[in-house]
């Protein structure tokens, strides 16, 4: 394998998204766009891309990048700066609050999305020569509890698994993850050996996903409880014969206390049917499949993680891999499904304040190897704070300078609204970031460093099976955006650490990072790859995805750990650990009688500051929203399509309502990715209490009480823009990327004389308006040339226009004289009939095209692809398309007929 594909001549690199760690290959078109389609030769997904992934090309503009170096002056506003002041300035500080306040004073809050190179220096900066471990990343809020469960139990955070064990697997667990979304090309994957080998998929989650609608067994548990399920199966795996006792007694140790508390917290199937809301038919099932099928792989992700028992969650599902020596063995393994793109990279360097460097961890034999490998000065001896109390040591005063590094916690770290206030009592508060404007920046920052984004950088990320692979540059950086890794370099070396940080490139800090793995390693810990130490800088270039280890001298290349034992605690043993009883940490009251749940949709990724501006992914899920029960919509009052507030003790969002029998009775879900930059009142983050799980300070970001209370609106609309728009202060609105601009969803209780003056505010050009008072009705639109630079429709709530008609109409260039006067009636003109919210987003294809087509026959995915195409590129939609021909009433009746038929 090449860095370029000599036949199309185009650069391989990595997806920066998800942790599927996808090959994408890129190749720029000469004006700083790309062609992106999947690497065949990348063994995570062998030429597949989601919707995401492929809308890459979509999201590489330069609009709303971070060019140049910005110190904020004493006047309050952000200047620019050459980049020696820049980087002067924040050593200045830096050394200053040191000084004065010491080490602890100062943190860093890094991110999974960086590259492995940029997390090394990092983190060696911060614990090997500031001295203090406060190095944290977003990472635990999204794998802390997994690394925890992993460490109490291999004594090492190893992922015993690899993808071939999601083929090669007869049963597939999916326990808190909604892959069909988040994961989606290892949940074709998974789809394939389904439909080849016929292997069958279990999905556990509070929530019917569209993962789920795949599931040969769906159980809906009380949210909290897996703790519960899985003690059960450990039972039941006790008392069916199933366990494998010479694994047990000869890898192992713990098993009896543990499988005593797994008694006491659900001694049967009715106890554990209790304990989990299930009924006792789907546990009795779910334990007998488990049982009776040795190749499983249990897959978890932020279901689990992300819970104030997150690490008793993980090890509870470990624990039955243990008891069955279902571990590290072709299709048989627990698999902690990581989130980001180079999540397990940060792991690896140590970014947490829990580790230390190379899986390497607080203990004074490591501290001194560590100390000796790096020649530190003055090498951290403690764990640092963790993400939530960095913060709230933040906004107590005692740290006073922070840098964080590519990630948004005004958005994404819970109890917000805290988080953001007190970012603004920080004496530094520096960011490297790729955008000019999020709510991070917007929260105070004093220095903006311009970082290069993805197509610009050049570094490693590992994905969820520990395969290392290359991103690489194919795009110049814009302005004077600088690799993350030199930024912290350029830092290190004026604060006086010039001999430690003179790193020339990507491919030297690497091979730093690779030597220190196997430093005094012997096979002592997991994480070795010093194999690749000595890469001269061609090879680095040229480096094919692999998995980890990769040890010096290896001949076979080692793919899975621990079917043999092996494991990295004293005795060589696993720990089976007792968890503790399982219990939410807060209770529902009867101000707060709901539960919410918070997580992803399917195109948009995080805050959305990249799949935010493709208009492509835009088209899904355009606004943010509150799914809510059926029965709980009628006791509060909400209804389909109306909006409410959702409040908790935190803080409160208004939200468009779905009402859904999806949603469990008692709990509402709200997507996590908009944020004040991106709507009115969505920030979800702000609605989420900041409690922690004990051993992984990971935040329970699934399950704060809350209340709901519908919220009228006379007035919905939207506006369509060339440029960004500052709306009146009372609407409620939510901002999407559209093609030629920028589209907001709106809903307001203001009259229409009051939109009429404000939108003539921000329209120049040649207007045409359309107003009807007593209908309730303003639209209106000016023009420049033949083409719409603004338009704003407003109606009832019913009859605000058709959106899908306006926009396509707003991408063409040049209008016809017909569609301008067509364009305020809002209707269909020269055959542009909306196809309603778009399902596949690779080629725009509705819902209501899609049902048109289930309604005229089609009976599968398969079949509407080959009417419409939809489904036939990356696929993402499929579980959706499935879900609507099972609710298209008739196609629905016909299909269960038919079925009967064949049985
Ligand atoms: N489209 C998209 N994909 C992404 C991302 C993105 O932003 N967008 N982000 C990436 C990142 S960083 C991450 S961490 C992953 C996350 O991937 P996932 O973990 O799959 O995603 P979430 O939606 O956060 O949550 C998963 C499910 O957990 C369920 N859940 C809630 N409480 C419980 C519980 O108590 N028990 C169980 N069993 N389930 C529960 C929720 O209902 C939800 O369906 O996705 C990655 N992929
Ligand atoms: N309520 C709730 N909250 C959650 C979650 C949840 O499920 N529910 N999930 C949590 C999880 S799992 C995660 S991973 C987090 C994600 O939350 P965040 O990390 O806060 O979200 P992102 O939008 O990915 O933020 C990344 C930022 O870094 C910038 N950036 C991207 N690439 C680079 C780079 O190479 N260099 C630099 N310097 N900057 C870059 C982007 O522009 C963006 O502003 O959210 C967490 N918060
Ligand atoms: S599954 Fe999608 S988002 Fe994840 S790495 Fe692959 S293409 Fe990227
Ligand atoms: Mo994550």
């Amino acid at each position: 394998m090449t860095a370029v594909d000599p036949a199309l001549r185009a650069t391989r690199t990595t997806c920066p998204y998800c942790g599927v760690g996808c090959g994408v290959l890129a190749t720029p078109d000469g004006n700083g766009g790309a062609a992106i389609s999947g690497d065949p030769g990348h063994p995570a997904n062998f030429g597949r891309l989601c919707s995401k992934g492929s809308a890459l090309g979509e999201t590489i503009g330069l609009e709303s990048r971070l060019l140049y170096p910005m110190i904020r002056c004493s006047k309050g506003a952000m200047e620019q700066v050459a980049w020696t002041d820049a980087l002067d300035h924040v050593a200045h500080r830096f050394r200053h609050i040191i000084a004065h306040d010491g080490p602890g004073a100062v943190a860093f809050y890094l991110s999974g999305q960086l590259l492995t190179e940029d997390y090394y220096v990092a983190n060696k900066l911060m614990k090997g020569f500031i001295g203090s471990a406060n190095v944290d990343t977003n990472s635990r809020l999204c794998m802390a509890s997994s690394v925890a469960g992993h460490r109490r139990a291999f004594g090492a955070d190893t992922v015993p698994g690899c993808y071939e064990d999601l083929d090669e697997a007869d049963l597939l667990v999916l326990v808190g993850s909604n892959a069909a979304w988040c994961h989606p090309v290892l949940f074709q994957r998974m789809l394939a050996n389904k439909q080849k080998r016929g292997a069958r998929i279990v999905v556990i989650d509070p929530r019917r996903t569209d993962t789920a609608g795949d599931a040969d067994l769906f159980l809906g548990l009380k949210p909290g409880t897996d703790t519960a399920l899985f003690s059960g199966l450990l039972v039941h795996l006790a008392d069916s014969g199933a366990l494998d006792s010479s694994y047990i007694e000869c890898h192992t140790s713990g098993f009896d206390d543990a499988l005593a508390r797994a008694r006491n917290i659900a001694g049967s199937v009715a106890a554990t049917a209790l304990a989990t809301g299930l009924s006792e038919p789907d546990v009795a099932a779910f334990f007998q499949i488990f049982a009776n099928t040795p190749r499983v792989v249990t897959l978890y992700s932020q279901g689990v993680n992300q819970s104030a028992q997150g690490t008793d969650k993980v090890n509870a599902i470990i624990n039955c891999h243990l008891a069955t020596g279902r571990i590290g063995k072709p299709g048989a393994s627990p698999f902690s499904l990581t989130g980001q793109p180079n999540a397990m990279g940060g792991r690896e360097v140590g970014g947490l304040a829990n580790q230390l460097a190379a899986h390497m961890a607080f203990t004074p034999p490591e501290i001194d190897r560590v100390r000796r490998f790096w020649k530190a000065p003055r090498i951290a001896t403690h764990e640092g704070l963790k993400a939530v109390q960095m913060f709230e040591a933040i906004g107590r005063g005692e740290i006073k300078a922070l840098w964080v590094i590519g990630t948004n916690p005004a958005v994404s770290l819970p109890d917000a609204d805290a988080a953001r206030a007190a970012l603004k009592k920080l004496e530094l508060f520096v960011i490297s970031e790729n955008v000019r404007s999020n709510d991070t920046v917007n929260a105070g920052a004093h220095v903006l460093l311009p970082a290069q984004a993805w197509g610009e950088k050049s570094g490693t990320v590992t994905n969820s099976e520990r395969r290392i692979s290359r991103q690489r540059a194919f795009l110049d950086p814009p302005g004077e955006a600088k690799a993350d890794w030199w930024i912290v370099s350029e830092v290190a070396k004026r604060l006086g650490f010039g001999a430690a940080f003179d790193f020339k490139s990507a491919a030297e800090v690497f091979r730093e990072h690779a030597a220190l793995s196997a430093f005094e390693n012997n096979g002592n810990r997991d994480f070795d790859i010093g194999a690749l130490a000595s890469l001269s800088d061609e090879a680095f270039d040229a480096m094919a995805p692999v998995l980890w280890p990769m040890r010096l001298g290896e001949v076979e290349p080692q793919q899975r750990f621990f079917a043999d034992g092996g494991f990295f605690l004293n005795d060589r043993k696993a720990r089976f650990i007792a968890p503790e009883i399982p219990a939410l940490r807060t209770e529902t009251t009867a101000g707060r009688p709901l539960r919410l749940n918070t997580g992803r949709i399917r195109d948009q990724w995080h805050t959305m500051t990249r799949s935010g501006i493709s208009p492509r992914l835009g088209q899904h899920l355009p606004e943010p929203f509150v799914e809510v029960h059926p029965a709980d919509a009628t006791r509060f009052g909400v209804t389909d399509g109306g909006f409410a507030r959702v409040v908790t003790d935190y803080g409160q969002c208004a939200l468009r309502v779905a009402v859904s029998e999806r949603q469990q009775r008692g709990m509402l879900f709200a997507p996590i990715h908009w944020s004040e930059a991106t709507a009115s009142a969505a920030r979800v983050g702000a609605l989420v209490a900041p409690f922690t799980d004990p051993y992984s300070g990971q935040p329970e970001n699934k399950a704060t009480p809350a209340s709901i209370a519908p919220y009228e609106y006379v007035f919905r609309g939207f506006a369509l823009s060339r440029v960004q728009l500052k709306l009146p202060d009372h609407v409620w609105w939510a901002r999407v990327a559209v093609t030629g601009g920028y589209g907001y969803l709106l809903a307001d209780n203001a009259d229409l004389a009051g939109w009429q003056s404000w939108l003539r505010s921000v329209a120049g050009g040649d207007l045409a308006e359309y107003l009807d008072f007593g209908g309730g009705i303003y639209r209106a639109a000016s023009f420049s040339d033949q083409r719409i630079e603004t338009c704003l429709f407003v109606g009832p709530a019913r009859d605000a226009g058709d959106w899908g008609v306006v926009k396509s109409l707003f991408a063409a260039d040049s209008l016809s004289d017909d569609q301008r006067r067509m364009l305020l009636s809002g209707k269909s003109v020269d055959g542009l009939a909306s196809g309603g919210p778009v399902v596949c987003a690779c080629f725009g294809v509705g819902r209501a095209t899609i049902c048109d087509a289930i309604a005229a026959g089609a009976r599968s995915a398969g079949e509407i692809g080959a009417r419409l195409k939809a489904g036939t590129n990356c696929g993402s939609c499929i579980p959706e398309m499935k879900r609507l021909i099972g609710q298209t009433n008739v196609a629905g009746a016909e299909q269960r007929q038919l079925a009967r038929a064949a049985n």
